[in-house]
């Protein structure tokens, strides 16, 4: 029986996603994983990429409407849902996505102000009940994360947004890990270290009480 599984980062810019995710894939290697790929939300497949690029370019002359960037990160997600994520499941891969449908949930939803009842419709319409079998929420507080982003490079249209905007996303990021069991909470305001070792006991602990 296949036993592979669907894994989702989730986390404000700065929160350590591409850390975590190395750190999640070790993990798995040393259980002898190595049937593995990493996606990212929005992109990993070439309309998907052009999407990311629309989603994340400011525009002198014109700007996304909350609802278009919703609608493009939707359009992005189903097209990597259906073209990667859905058959490497099937080819017993397993998948870890920086980001899924959660994050438009907490950026569109929490900081733009879309009807929650809307997203959960386009959720409800096009992914149904496809759900990851394990998200790992990483928490920073929104000055420790855009400090961290600031530091890598400038600040793209989304991470340009206001504090504010960033407080909005990560109060509806913690409402939806506090009612789902398969979401895991950590501290990513610690060092890097730390973050590390408790994404592996977590990661761990998890594969053991699934017999993994
Ligand atoms: N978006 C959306 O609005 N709605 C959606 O549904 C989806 C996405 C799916 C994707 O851009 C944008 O799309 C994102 C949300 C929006 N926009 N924003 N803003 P992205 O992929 O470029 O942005 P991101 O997902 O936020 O990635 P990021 O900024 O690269 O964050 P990260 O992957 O979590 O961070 P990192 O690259 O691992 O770390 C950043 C830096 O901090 C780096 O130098 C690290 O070495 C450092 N770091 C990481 N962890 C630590 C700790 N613990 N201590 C100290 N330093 C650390």
């Amino acid at each position: 029986m296949k036993n592979n599984k669907f894994i989702v980062i989730e986390g404000l810019e700065g929160a350590g996603k591409t850390n975590a995710s190395m750190c999640i894939k070790n993990t798995l290697n040393q259980k002898n994983i190595k049937n593995i790929i990493l996606v990212r939300q929005p992109g990993s497949t070439p309309i998907a990429e052009k999407i990311r690029k629309l989603i994340k370019n400011k525009f002198d002359s014109d700007e996304l409407t909350k609802e278009t960037e919703l609608l493009l990160i939707y359009a992005a997600r189903i097209q990597l849902v259906k073209k990667i994520i859905k058959p490497a499941l099937k080819n017993g891969m397993w998948v870890i996505s920086d980001r899924h449908d959660l994050s438009s949930l907490a950026y569109q939803g929490g900081g733009l102000g879309i009807k929650k009842k809307i997203i959960s419709q386009l959720k409800n319409l096009f992914l149904k009940d496809f759900v990851p079998d394990l998200t790992v929420y990483l928490d920073v507080a929104p000055k420790i994360g855009l400090k961290r982003a600031l530091k890598r490079n400038t600040l793209d249209r989304i991470e340009c947004r206001s504090l504010n905007f960033f407080k909005k996303t990560r109060k509806i990021y913690l409402k939806n890990i506090s009612l789902d069991k398969k979401i895991i909470k950590i501290n990513a305001n610690l060092n890097i270290d730390t973050v590390n070792k408790n994404i592996e006991k977590k990661i761990s602990n998890w594969l053991q009480k699934k017999n993994i």
